[in-house]
């Protein structure tokens, strides 16, 4: 790999969390900030509802299942404080009756009755469910009220869970639309540097862990956080003693929380890092499939994924060491949470200062506290791999290598170009790459009408030549103008809408061929097609072909021979009826008798139009006004075919080279 071409090197995006990262996600969330206001106003709704839950359980023990000890209803010396008594109303003449029944055990003051918790026992159960009929019915309406709540609860987070998630798919619809719209944008330069397999996961996961981070991040900061905080301040108010031992394990709980990020910090990074590349490496197989088979490459990519495999390996399982340590620590935390909380609280239960609701509901919230604490790992995984996730994305959408286009001039109008007088090849050098020259010094003109052919060995530089027309590339010095002005000062669709190329190896999107050659829409009224498949010579494949023009060329792929292709790409040509023609010659094996065909269709595409003919074989050549003879990147000869052959130069022995060229015409 070049130096240079590490432009997204994975392993150079370390600081992963960046808050100005998340302030540029802003515009993406702003179309959508109802939903997200509504999201987090059900969040905490379900929040607050959470936090009832234990309390309700608190009401039903310490209103009707074990009730505080009353202090003594009056100073009179009677029944010591620390007992719980079960107090019953003799108005009821049903429970006056039960009481009539065990004089020995209650204790009769005025009106009410009292029967020590520990006598209880001793009556039947059946008097027992009489004298506690008014506990059983407040027992039944607070269950109601739970089952209410947890159905309140269930809807609720359905209905946030829906709003949230429609609000993130949004998101990620519209990211995914704006980096796709901006790689289409980019120069071609910019691929040459950048693998595809890195790209793709640009558009795929990358954007799937922004849409994770959305969820993920609205979650914990207003439903973990509003949790914990909620839990803390019901628990302070409950006891605030209680809850003070309780908090004594935080300390140790921040301690291994931190020490936790820091490990898995890197290590998660590593892992990212070696999937990215585990997707690089596996989209250039697959796109090298034929060289690697042909070429019996097999085991030696085996070799080398095996051993980025392992890689990816080590690091899970050190990220498997960690979370095995973070994971069980704190749960081991939580459990000595509770453990305080029964050592502590029951000790305040058993001195009467806490009730036993109060403790039973500690220790459901300290449950629901390390709730959040135990999903840190995963959420700070997602949370980082989005982080860089969203660092990469904005990477590729800040990245200009697009083609500059010109500002509009003074006057308000761009150059007009109706039609193509001349173009013009001033002094031009180019290279893709730094320090290897492709193109030096080219200068020559190409007047409207005219055809003229290039000509030289592989490598020479021709294709490279034809690309700068339709300014695929620019120059790195020098200039190519274009009715006497620079390329660079017209807007690039006004003279690529003017010209058509059909490229060296033509490639055919995947699509019906009518798709190919029509530009996908609708295409031109039937008589119109006909003629252009017609001049394209054409209508033989199509109708060999099952479905004719609309045959899919990915089911029959293999039934498109590379000369077909460029029939096809001929056609493609025809149907924007151009004004200039840049046509590089395919270099693979053509049976004369397509070549015939393609010959004739390139003959008739060229009438009445300027051309720019990059051929390989010569009698492609003869028909040119000039012919352009390139070696190593130079112009070095021109002029007509007879012309060159007179001259006995380059051109006259490349085309004695040729087999089959006879004699010089
Ligand atoms: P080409 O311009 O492709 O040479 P050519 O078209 O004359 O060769 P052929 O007859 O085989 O079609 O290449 C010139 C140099 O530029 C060569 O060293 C390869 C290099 N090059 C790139 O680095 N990137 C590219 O995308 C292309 C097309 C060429
Ligand atoms: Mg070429």
């Amino acid at each position: 790999m070049r130096p240079d071409q590490d432009y997204f090197e994975e392993t150079r995006l370390g600081k992963a969390y960046d808050l100005k990262l998340l302030r540029r996600l802003r515009p993406f969330t702003r179309p959508h900030r109802r939903l997200i206001v509504w999201s987090v106003g059900l969040v905490v709704l379900i929040t607050l509802l959470d936090l009832a839950l234990p309390y309700v359980t608190k009401l039903a023990i310490d209103r009707y299942i074990v009730p505080p000890a009353a202090s003594a209803p009056d100073s009179r010396p009677g029944p010591p404080p620390a007992e719980r008594y079960l107090s019953i109303d003799l108005a009821d003449p049903a429970a006056a009756a039960v009481v009539g029944k065990y004089a020995g055990v209650a204790r009769i003051d005025g009106n009410t009755a009292r029967i020590a918790f520990t006598d209880l026992p001793r009556l039947t159960p059946a008097d027992l469910a009489e004298l506690r009929r008014d506990d059983l019915a407040g027992l039944t309406g607070l269950a109601a009220i739970f089952l209410v709540l947890v159905i309140l609860d269930f809807l609720l987070n359905f209905s946030q869970a829906m709003v949230m998630e429609y609000a993130g798919q949004r998101m990620m619809h519209d990211l995914r639309m704006q980096l796709y719209g901006h790689i289409q944008d980019l120069a071609l330069e910019f691929f040459i540097r950048n693998p595809v397999g890195r790209l793709v996961t640009r558009v795929t996961s990358d954007i799937q862990n922004m849409y994770e981070l959305f969820t993920s991040f609205v979650s914990f900061i207003f439903k973990d956080l509003v949790l914990l905080a909620g839990i803390a301040a019901v628990m302070l108010a409950l006891n605030w003693k209680l809850a003070l031992v309780t908090f004594a394990v935080l300390p140790l709980v921040a301690a291994a929380s931190i020490g936790f990020s820091k490990h898995a910090r890197d290590i998660f990074r590593i892992l990212r890092v070696q999937v990215a590349e585990i997707n690089t490496r596996f989209s250039e197989t697959i796109g090298g499939m034929r060289a690697i088979q042909l070429f019996r490459q097999e085991a030696n990519n085996s070799r080398r994924f095996a051993a980025l495999n392992h890689e990816n390996y080590l690091a899970g399982m050190r990220q498997i060491r960690v979370l095995a340590v973070f994971l069980p620590l704190i749960e081991v935390l939580a459990v000595v949470s509770v453990a305080l909380i029964v050592w502590y609280g029951g000790g305040r239960v058993l001195d009467e200062t806490l009730s036993l609701g109060a403790l039973v509901a500690f220790v459901s919230y300290i449950r629901m506290f390390y709730r959040p604490l135990r999903d840190l790992a995963e959420k700070y995984n997602i949370l980082q791999n989005a982080m860089a996730s969203a660092e990469r994305i904005f990477l590729v959408l800040d990245t200009t290598t697009v083609l500059p286009q010109p500002s509009l001039p003074p006057g308000g109008r761009f150059p007009q170009l109706d039609r193509l007088e001349e173009i013009r090849f001033d002094n031009v050098d180019f290279r893709y790459v730094t320090g290897e020259p492709v193109l030096k010094q080219v200068s020559f003109n190409l007047r409207r009408g005219e055809t003229v052919a290039v000509v030289g060995a592989t490598g020479a530089g021709k294709t490279s030549l034809i690309s700068l027309i339709p300014r695929l590339y620019d120059p790195t010095a020098g200039r190519i103008l274009l009715n006497g002005r620079d390329l660079r000062e017209y807007p690039s669709a006004v003279f690529r809408d003017k010209m058509a190329l059909v490229m060296q190896e033509s490639f055919l999107f995947s699509g019906t061929i009518r798709e190919n050659v029509f530009d996908g829409a609708g295409g031109p009224a039937p008589a119109r097609a006909e003629e252009i498949i017609a001049a394209a010579n054409l209508n033989g494949l199509v109708g060999r072909l099952p479905h004719g023009l609309d045959t899919l060329l990915g089911e029959s792929g293999s039934l498109i021979s590379s000369g077909e292709r460029q029939l096809i790409a001929i056609a493609r040509a025809f149907a924007r009826n151009p004004q200039l023609i840049l046509f590089d010659e395919a270099t693979s094996y053509i049976d004369s008798q397509t070549e015939l065909l393609i010959q004739q269709a390139l003959e008739r595409l060229m009438r009445q139009r300027t051309a720019l003919v990059v051929a390989h074989r010569l009698s492609t050549v003869r028909n040119a006004q000039r012919i352009l003879v390139m070696n190593r990147g130079r112009v070095i000869e021109s002029g007509s075919h007879a012309e060159l052959m007179a001259r006995q130069g380059f051109y006259y022995r490349l085309h004695q080279a040729q087999p089959g060229a006879g004699p010089a015409q």
